[in-house]
């Protein structure tokens, strides 16, 4: 269907509608193509001259008799209500052959999609998303979120049209985790600043949040049985910025948050080093009784929990026992880096006892890839943070069976600063542009850590000089949907000069969305975005 032939059917469909009349006179919405979606998809074959339009007329299916395709169904039908005006009705599916509307069907995908895959059909009177499970319809619906106009992405009503360029894609994820890291230790971020994150990087199938809850400046979860560490603990930021830390709700609500996104919080406690708010508020917990000053600078390895005292297992077995209570994802997160004050014995000691206490609280514990010097459990997760890239104590583990999960700290780190005249970040790792970014083969980089011993790619947002929500965007976009095409697309797609572009049509939507991006001169940004 032509544009003008769609607002044609627009008008015709309600004519009385005065939104819908004025949408015929404003400049139409830009269409999205195929060729604009990050990650690129692992297969699309666009439909030349096929338009799909969502008009006021449009219905949202859903698989009939599921409630979480019907909660997908709602969340789509909830964005686009508010951007459209139009009413977009959910109903279930009237049968498996999709009718004149929007499906979210868990029924006909190919099984090579896989739990979070799914197939994407774009015709002139319907659009069908079809996956195996829930989380499929998830991700398919942010590649629907990029196939629109990014007006789209709007919260007030928008003029239109809402076009839908047809074809079909069919796309599953190269690595199960994919995910992103804020700290919220060196400085607080409310909940309300992680939804929105979490709102930013669902849109690039983004599946997994760590929230390093705990470090020298601050201790930001609430522990019941050991209350000091958030009301002392957590009083402080670095730079003697205003602290902060989140009640169990508040946790919980970030959880749900994330959980109705197909989102997994990863929480972590870091121990034994990084623990100075922890043993500021409890003075038993240090090995000479004293308490330490709460500490608001960013130097690191000065703190260590006493790994000879017994109360100190207690402590961790209490916080990781409520922390695990509350977090239904499978990991714990038990940090393990840059403990310089913890003896080398100590160390693997005080780590083997902590995987078990992960263990026994039926979680899967992920340590920073210090964790490789101690005696690991099979079932431990190891985070490549270093700057090389090789490192034979974490090849060795990998050769031993440990999956690894890559951040390395010159290509992931979203606290480097892009450029030497970036105003936020950190330069001890390298400046990382957006191009280096995307640079590397997660599963190809470290030295005999082969792909089937890499779990996935993370982009950890270390905070010491990020204190807003514009901060973390600026530092995020656009390298972290960089590297969520890292960890989603097949290596076979890897091409700067396509990305690029791809990358550039995502300025218009971040403009919609409010997000505060950095404007890389490594991208040619739509006018105006
Ligand atoms: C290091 C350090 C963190 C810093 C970060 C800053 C790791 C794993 N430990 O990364 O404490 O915040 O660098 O870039």
């Amino acid at each position: 269907m032509t544009r003008l032939g769609a607002v044609l059917a627009i008008v015709l469909a309600i004519p009385s509608s005065p939104v819908v009349l004025t949408a015929s006179v404003v400049p139409a919405a830009t269409a999205a193509s195929f060729a604009a979606v990050v990650p690129v998809p692992v297969s699309a074959v666009p439909a030349a001259g096929v338009t799909y339009q969502i008009t006021s007329a449009t219905t949202v299916y859903a698989e009939p008799g599921s409630a979480t395709a019907q909660a997908v169904a709602t969340f789509l039908a909830t964005q686009l209500r508010r951007s459209t005006g139009y009413a977009l009705p959910v109903a279930d599916a009237p049968s498996s052959t999709p009718g004149d509307g929007i499906s979210l069907l868990l029924s006909g995908a190919p099984a090579t999609v896989g739990p979070e895959g799914y197939q994407l059909t774009v015709a002139a009177n319907t659009v069908a998303i079809r996956a195996l499970q829930p989380a499929g319809l998830f991700r398919g619906l942010q590649t629907l979120r990029q196939l629109l106009p990014p007006e789209a992405d709007a919260t007030t009503v928008q003029a239109g049209p809402w076009p839908v360029p047809g074809g079909t894609i069919v796309d599953y994820p190269r690595f199960a985790y994919r995910g992103m890291m804020l700290d919220v230790a060196r400085h607080f971020f409310p909940v309300a600043t992680v939804q929105r994150l979490i709102d930013q990087i669902a849109l690039y199938k983004i599946n997994t949040l760590h929230l390093h809850l705990s470090d020298d400046q601050g201790w930001r979860i609430a522990i019941d049985s050991w209350p000091n560490l958030a009301a002392y603990g957590g009083s402080t930021a670095v730079g003697g910025d205003p602290g902060g830390s989140y009640t169990k709700a508040d946790y919980q609500a970030i959880v749900a948050y994330a959980a109705a996104r197909y989102i997994t919080v990863v929480p972590e406690i870091d121990m034994p080093g990084h623990t100075n708010a922890a043993l500021a508020s409890y003075a038993q917990l240090n090995c000479n009784g004293v308490a330490p000053k709460l500490y608001t600078g960013t130097s690191v390895g000065f703190s260590s929990l006493c790994v000879p005292l017994e109360l100190t297992y207690t402590f961790v077995d209490d916080v990781i026992r409520e922390l695990s209570a509350i977090t239904p994802g499978p990991y714990a997160h038990i940090g393990g880096d840059e403990a310089a004050s913890t003896p080398a014995a100590d160390y693997t000691y005080f780590m083997n006892r902590a995987q078990n206490i992960v263990a026994a609280h039926g979680k899967t514990a992920i340590g920073w890839h210090d964790i490789v010097k101690s005696d690991e459990l099979p079932s431990t997760v190891a985070q490549f943070w270093g700057t090389t890239s090789s490192d034979s104590n974490v090849a060795a583990a990998a050769a031993n069976g440990t999956k690894v999960l890559m951040s390395p700290a010159n290509l992931a780190y979203l606290d480097m600063k892009y450029v030497r005249k970036t105003k936020l970040g950190q330069t001890w790792a390298g400046l990382i542009e957006v191009d280096k970014a995307y640079s590397w083969n997660p599963g190809a980089y470290l030295t005999g850590v082969g792909e089937a011993s890499v779990l996935g790619v993370e982009g950890p947002l270390w905070t010491e000089t990020i204190r807003t929500a514009a901060d973390i965007d600026y530092m995020a976009f656009p390298r972290l949907p960089a590297l969520a095409e890292l960890g989603w697309s097949p290596w076979s797609t890897h091409n700067w000069t396509a990305f690029a572009g791809r990358l550039g049509a995502q300025g218009p939507r971040w403009k919609v969305m409010g997000v505060n991006y950095y404007h890389s001169p490594k991208i040619t940004w739509p006018t105006g975005s």
